[in-house]
């Protein structure tokens, strides 16, 4: 680190950052005065990608501090702080439903609107989850990092659409269920929704891995195929090497055949390893920032409806259908896909960040 950025207080930072959003949002402000002058509403701008959904463009901009995943205040706590044996997991997490504040107002009134989502956490979760810091063993570190992921999704429905004819968690059967269970007994409605945290990036083994024929429903009751096929049988308490290099790794589920609605739900947080190189101190070997000047941001894309809730294309009418389906000439069985869906797209855009 130079000594120039040693003597910049965060706070500073903070402001100068603040004055560059003020500068954009003026831009932004420019537009609209521009655009009331000349007779035209907003809506020449920017309209909501189909009716009920959340027009981006009403949405005020660069007013909510964007949180940093790195700030200790995020971060989990390791339950065994001296990197001692894991025999307890260091960290007991657990997936569940929750509300949140995304920034998202109602345009009519400025009221704050509030969002359905899940997330990971210890006590109450988030989305994003908070942040995993871990030690390599190299500088240190337990061999491996034990963590206990707890499927308490409790309501009997999935946030979003799903398309149950797609090979998913509960159609395995036949030759595509390796322990030879017919999941379609299995649903939503009667089961709940299942998981499997997949760490991107970790070397893990296949148990652990997050492969989506690992899936489990709440508490466990229904277990995916390959469970079968591990030593002990299966378990949410999952071992992570720490015998790996300083990285950016993430967690996120993986489960099969809806990996991108429990993603979209909520279910996605970062994990960094450190080590005697890349130790997110300051004054480390490789003279890197460290906090405050060390950031880490997800940025993702989202669609929500003017009730602030997320929203999914699945359905004729929602955006990217046309594109895929109608579009691409793809016929769904009316007797499989009532009224047209619900039915997964090839590609999606979420028009909020
Ligand atoms: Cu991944």
């Amino acid at each position: 680190m130079s000594k120039k950025w040693k003597g910049i207080d965060p706070r500073r930072m903070r402001m100068i950052d603040r004055r560059t959003f003020l500068k954009l949002s003026a831009t932004t402000g420019a537009s609209a005065l521009l655009a009331a002058k000349y007779g035209l509403g907003r809506r020449a701008f920017a309209v909501p990608a189909a009716p009920g959904l959340s027009d981006p463009a009403l949405q005020p901009k660069f007013v909510e501090l964007a949180p940093n995943a790195l700030d200790p205040g995020f971060l989990f706590k390791d339950l065994n702080v001296n990197g001692g044996p894991a025999q307890k997991p260091n960290f007991s997490l657990r997936i569940r439903e929750t509300v949140q504040q995304t920034g998202l107002i109602d345009p009519k009134n400025g009221r704050r609107l509030k969002t359905k989502v899940w997330g990971y956490g210890a006590d109450t979760v988030s989305w994003p989850g908070q942040t995993f810091q871990v030690m390599s063993t190299s500088a240190g570190g337990a061999d491996e990092t034990v963590v206990r992921w707890a499927n308490e999704l409790q309501g009997k429905k999935h946030l979003l659409p799903v398309d149950t004819n797609l090979h998913w968690c509960y159609s395995l059967h036949g030759a595509s269920s390796a322990n030879g269970v017919d999941y379609r007994q299995f649903s939503i409605k009667k089961n709940g929704v299942p998981i499997i945290t997949h760490l991107h990036g970790g070397n893990s083994d296949f148990q652990f891995d997050g492969n989506p024929e690992f899936f489990y429903s709440p508490d466990g009751e229904v277990k995916g195929p390959q469970w079968d096929f591990v030593e002990g049988g299966f378990t949410n308490t999952f071992r992570y090497n720490n015998a790996v290099p300083a990285g950016n790794l993430w967690y996120h589920d993986h489960a099969l055949g809806i990996t991108r609605l429990n993603v979209y739900a909520g279910l996605a947080g970062f994990y960094f390893v450190r080590d005697e190189f890349d130790t997110g101190l300051p004054g480390n070997p490789l003279g890197l920032p460290a906090f405050p000047y060390e950031l880490a941001y997800a940025i993702q894309d989202r669609m929500f409806t003017d009730k602030g809730e997320l929203f999914y294309p699945a359905f004729p009418g929602d955006p990217f259908y046309d594109d895929f389906i109608t579009g691409e000439g793809a016929i769904l069985p009316p007797d499989l896909f009532p009224g047209g869906g619900p039915t997964a797209l090839a590609e999606f855009f979420g028009d909020h960040m």
